[in-house]
């Protein structure tokens, strides 16, 4: 059944053009990093609601997002967020990952849950203040040699509710102070990572609030800087995929924090509001994976796809099972656009026939593409009925509640 399924999809694709050898290979190639605090118990400001079953120690979120991995084979590393995931032995923690088949991948330095910090962290008028949030980076720089991790993942949630309640020249300037401390304690092989967001938890300005401005610090701190687009951190409207094709022309594109949003910084399920712009994400990446530069290629190579979701109400491992099948899904949908017709008809000014071909991928059904590579890998060809079936999900309730949270 699945075959014959194959066989007519694979026969209307060839007729558009598009080799599925190809669009197969690059599909087994998407890896996808999951966030720690993914797999704890989050919420709104308005509650955090205790989960049973959710993991006690950093050790048991790794042990949770290993199941992610073993059915979808698409999520082999996870980003740790210090100090929520601090231990005493870093490299008990690599080895405990590796043992599970995963790695530790972006360290994300947390500079926002200390009352100290809240009239800013790197940018605080107090000097004192500023030192300490700068020893916590470098820190954050000792403990990614320690896990191995080449990102080093930097949001920052400085800002003002006011006018005048803080300069905002100066504060950029200590920003840039900061950094700079950072950055020239990192190897060679590290890069940072520097994520914007519009607002929240500040509400008049913050330090970073725009791509604009994170690409200007990047640029000021040198080729091991780069911008980290989190699709949740926008102003209503954005152009997403501008901003990624603008980043990846000047190769300056780090990374990917995906999720899902309506209103602001929803942090829910990735695909699940607006996949056709996680689809025309993808577009953009590989119309630029298509360069003559070869630098924008090599930029397209290194993006790190990551995952940032905060789930409330949801079950954590099927919820993130879901984000990374999402996302595949629609990378998936993206691998199918005939990027010589496309041009073709904006080289032609035929607008309709230029949008058409962008569109009409997007309407496939890819279900048998994605069950045969599932198939050709030895993966389930249904990861989330695999993993529900498991008794996994209800052999964790021996935790209980109160597990870990941000
Ligand atoms: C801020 C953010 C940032 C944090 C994470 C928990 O909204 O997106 O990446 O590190 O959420
Ligand atoms: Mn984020
Ligand atoms: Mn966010």
């Amino acid at each position: 059944m699945v075959d014959r399924a194959y066989a007519l999809f694979e026969e209307q694709q060839q007729a558009r053009g598009i080799d599925l050898n190809v669009v197969k290979e690059k599909l087994k190639s998407l890896k996808i990093e999951t966030p720690s605090w993914g797999y704890g118990d989050s919420g709104t400001r308005f509650k955090v609601f205790q989960k049973e079953g959710v993991p006690r120690t950093p050790f048991e979120k790794f042990e949770d997002a290993a199941q992610v991995h073993a059915v979808t084979g698409l999520a082999p590393s996870v980003a740790i967020h210090i100090p929520w995931d601090k231990v005493e032995d870093y490299g008990k923690l690599r080895s405990h990952a590796e043992s599970l088949g995963l790695s530790i991948g972006a360290v994300n330095p947390n500079l926002f849950q200390e009352d100290e910090y809240m009239l800013g962290s790197v940018t605080n008028a107090d000097a004192k203040v500023r030192q300490k949030a700068t020893a916590h980076l470098l820190e954050c720089v000792d403990i990614a040699k320690e896990t191995g991790s080449r990102d080093l993942s930097l949001w920052f949630a400085d800002g003002t509710n006011y006018p005048g309640q803080g300069h905002i020249r100066q504060r950029k300037t200590w920003m840039l102070e900061s950094l700079t401390t950072m950055y020239q304690a990192m190897t060679p092989e590290m890069r940072m990572l520097i994520e914007y967001k519009c607002f929240e938890p500040a509400f008049y300005h913050t330090d970073i609030a725009d791509w604009g401005m994170a690409y200007n610090l990047a640029q000021k701190l040198g080729p091991q800087a780069e911008v980290l687009v989190d699709t949740g951190h926008h102003l209503q409207g954005a152009n997403i995929e501008h901003i990624v094709a603008y980043l990846l022309d000047e190769k300056r594109l780090g990374g990917f924090h995906f999720n899902s949003r309506k209103y602001a910084d929803d942090d829910l399920i990735v695909g699940t509001v607006n996949p056709y712009e996680l689809y025309l994400i993808f577009y953009q990446i590989l119309d630029a994976a298509r360069a003559q530069d070869a630098a924008i290629r090599q930029n397209v190579e290194q993006i790190a796809y990551m995952i940032d979701q905060s789930h409330n109400i949801e079950a954590k491992i099927p919820a993130m099972l879901r984000s990374v099948l999402n996302v595949q899904t629609q990378f998936a949908k993206a691998l199918l656009i005939n990027h010589e017709e496309v041009a073709e008809a904006a080289n032609r000014n035929d607008v309709l026939a230029a949008e058409h071909a962008v569109r009409r991928p997007f309407e496939f059904d890819v279900t048998p593409l994605l069950v045969a590579i599932r198939e050709e890998q030895g993966l389930p060809a249904d990861p989330m009925q695999a993993y529900l079936n498991s008794s996994y999900g209800k052999n964790i309730l021996v935790r209980g509640k109160g597990g870990a949270s941000w």
